[in-house]
């Protein structure tokens, strides 16, 4: 899943994509470079970032969504908290709704079981304003799947289809970097929850505080590291800046994961 943000304060690509003729050639890009999917964002999730009124954060995605789908065979996924948001994106013709809140909006569910569509839903606690403060857990793996198991129940009853539901723990929201490292290798304590899992560590301040303060656009060899990482634990998608490298790390540890297999 390649990143592309609409927005002029993303952490890693604020203000690089949000012009329509510029973001279909970024996503070009990294459909060449071995995305199978695009996230299309329109307001920054990071801590301490601001939120964006409806109208505005539609107004930033609907005519990339729109550019993209005349355009691209790829499915399109739009990172959004909102209901109203999410049902524009879904007439423009986004096919995935990757929801970080994991239906904080109680509308979101009804809007994504109607249309058919996917749905990622992402932990976190709090918003991005506040949920530093709830970085605090006994268990980290424990109450991250048991939380996720709640949002899941949230959105089966909503009426969302089961198999169109994919599970992500939220690596960098209410959490500190120990906890995204525990989270990370015990990714597999996910996988009673019966659904695929994506994962999303790319540039994130734990790997460039791991790696000697690195800049966000010098992250990408940790996070294909991490990547590989969450793979070999259970994970199916990544949700990645810089879809190349992730695509060429995990290329390789899938080859041997084959020969492991056919070895079994
Ligand atoms: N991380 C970010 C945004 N959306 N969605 C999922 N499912 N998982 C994630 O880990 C995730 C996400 C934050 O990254 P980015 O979009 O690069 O930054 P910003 O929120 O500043 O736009």
């Amino acid at each position: 899943m390649g990143i592309l943000n609409a927005t002029p304060d993303s952490f890693s690509d604020g203000g690089r994509f949000a012009d329509p003729a510029r973001a279909l050639d970024r996503a070009l890009e990294m459909v060449a470079a071995g995305a199978d999917l695009v996230d299309v964002g329109g307001e920054s999730t990071r801590p301490g970032a601001r939120p964006v009124p409806a109208e505005q954060e539609s107004a930033r995605i609907l005519p990339i969504v729109k550019a993209l789908k005349a355009r691209l065979p790829t499915p399109i996924s739009v990172d959004t908290r909102k209901a109203e948001v999410a049902r524009a994106a879904l007439d423009a013709g986004a096919d995935v709704i990757n929801d970080v809140s994991a239906l904080g909006d109680p509308a979101m569910g009804r809007v994504v079981a109607a249309s058919g569509a996917g749905l990622v839903l992402m932990h976190m606690r709090g918003d991005p304003q506040t949920m530093q403060q709830a970085a605090s857990y006994h268990d980290v793996a424990g109450e991250v799947s048991a939380e996720l198991g709640i949002a899941l129940r949230r959105a089966q009853a909503a009426g969302v289809d089961s198999e169109r539901i994919v599970l992500d723990p939220g690596i960098g929201f209410a959490k500190t970097a120990e906890h995204n490292l525990e989270l990370l290798g015990r990714l597999d304590e996910l996988a009673p929850l019966g659904h695929p899992i994506l994962l999303g560590p790319s540039r994130k301040a734990f790997i460039g505080k791991l790696l000697g303060d690195l800049l966000p656009e010098q992250r990408d060899v940790g996070t294909a590291a991490a990547c590989v990482l969450g793979l070999l634990r259970g994970a199916r998608i990544f949700r990645v800046h810089d879809p190349r490298t992730t695509r060429e790390a995990l290329s390789v540890a899938e080859a041997v994961c084959q020969v492991e297999r056919s070895r079994a």
